[in-house]
């Protein structure tokens, strides 16, 4: 059997271990990997092999992180045009590099905009408060900022892992005012805010946000103080496997990540759980901003509808992860 190239093992490392992370980041990586291993194919230039491998590679990265769904559907994306493709092995080479180059510029174009329609929702000095690290989140802030809104946000640090960390040092280099505060400050806060603006894992066809854990009890402290949340999402982000039922893994990472190894040790038996995302409701979002334009969340199975139709591919990987960790809980 063909080894996977070791550029490949490496983007699917740094997505495990989050050196890559970020659902539209995630998808990109994906792309990118089923590229490189395409270009780094050594195995029989038989077609066949070459689809076979590529099959493999496509599960092999797909089995990294289950919750974005955003991942499963850049691999889709390539291995549909693979899939559907026919010539010799050098033309299917060529045509896994096109798709994932052109899933590439889709995906960082939809940033792009979803910043200038986000933008246009806030106004000149509201306060905005906004949770974990989503470039989408950020797109829309630093755009509003660039349009010459002097507007304040809060970001909340993001135990464990604190990517609150990264959305300050990127709003702040854009020349944003923001404030870092811990997780457990958000309901004090939210008197003072006017949006609450985050981003999205996954979306499901009921418009159900799946996001990272915290962003449920933003939304229901926004909900309490009645301050509108919006959603910033690729379309890419929308589950096509929801359609059919398909339930959403909420991945539980390491125990390690939510208390040190010393503690743990010197607790034998203890329980940890650390759930890395969380359900928020239909009912508690305002609006979800896509590259397409503001649709209301329960217009989710409408896009989804409309951009993928019946997809069994992306349902069969969907699937593929789930069975990669069983000890996951399902929304
Ligand atoms: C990141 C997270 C982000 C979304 C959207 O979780 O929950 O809000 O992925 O991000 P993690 P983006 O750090 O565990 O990957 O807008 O960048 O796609």
């Amino acid at each position: 059997m063909t080894q996977l190239p070791p550029e490949v093992v490496r983007i699917a490392e740094d997505i495990k271990e989050m050196r890559i992370r970020g659902a539209g980041r995630i998808a990109r990586a994906g792309a990118e990997a089923l590229k490189l291993a395409a270009q780094k194919y050594r195995g029989s230039p038989s077609p066949e092999d070459f689809r076979r491998y590529m099959e493999r590679v496509a599960h092999y990265v797909v089995s990294t992180r289950p919750t974005a769904v955003s991942l499963p559907n850049a691999v889709s994306f390539v291995m549909k045009r693979l899939r559907e493709a026919e010539g010799s092995f050098r033309e299917l080479v060529a045509t896994v590099v096109a798709a994932a180059d052109e899933f590439i510029e889709t995906s960082l174009r939809a940033v792009e905009t979803i910043g200038r329609i986000g933008a246009r929702m806030i106004k000149d000095g509201e306060t905005i408060l906004t949770h974990c690290h989503s470039t989408a989140a950020v797109s829309v802030l630093v755009a509003a900022r660039k349009m010459g809104k002097e507007i304040k946000v809060y970001t909340t640090e993001t135990r464990p892992k604190f990517q609150g960390r990264i959305t300050y040092r990127q709003l702040a280099e854009a020349g944003v005012n923001a404030t870092q505060i811990p997780d457990s400050a958000v309901r004090s806060v939210m008197k003072r805010v006017d949006k609450v603006v985050v981003g999205a894992d996954t979306i499901t066809s009921d418009g159900a946000l799946i996001n990272k854990v915290g962003t449920s009890q933003v939304a229901l402290a926004a909900h309490e103080a009645r301050v509108r949340l919006f959603v910033a999402a690729e379309t890419y982000k929308f589950s096509p496997a929801s359609v059919h039922g398909v339930p959403v893994l909420i991945e539980e990472r390491p125990p390690e990540e939510v208390a040190p190894r010393k503690w743990l040790e010197r607790n034998p038996g203890v329980k940890v759980r650390n759930p890395a995302f969380d359900v928020t409701p239909p009912e508690y979002i305002d609006a979800i901003i896509t590259e397409l334009g503001v649709i209301p969340p329960k217009a989710a199975a409408m896009v989804l509808r409309e951009l993928f139709g019946y997809s069994a591919e992306a349902e069969k990987l969907v699937l593929v992860a789930v069975e990669h960790d069983e000890a996951g809980v399902y929304y």
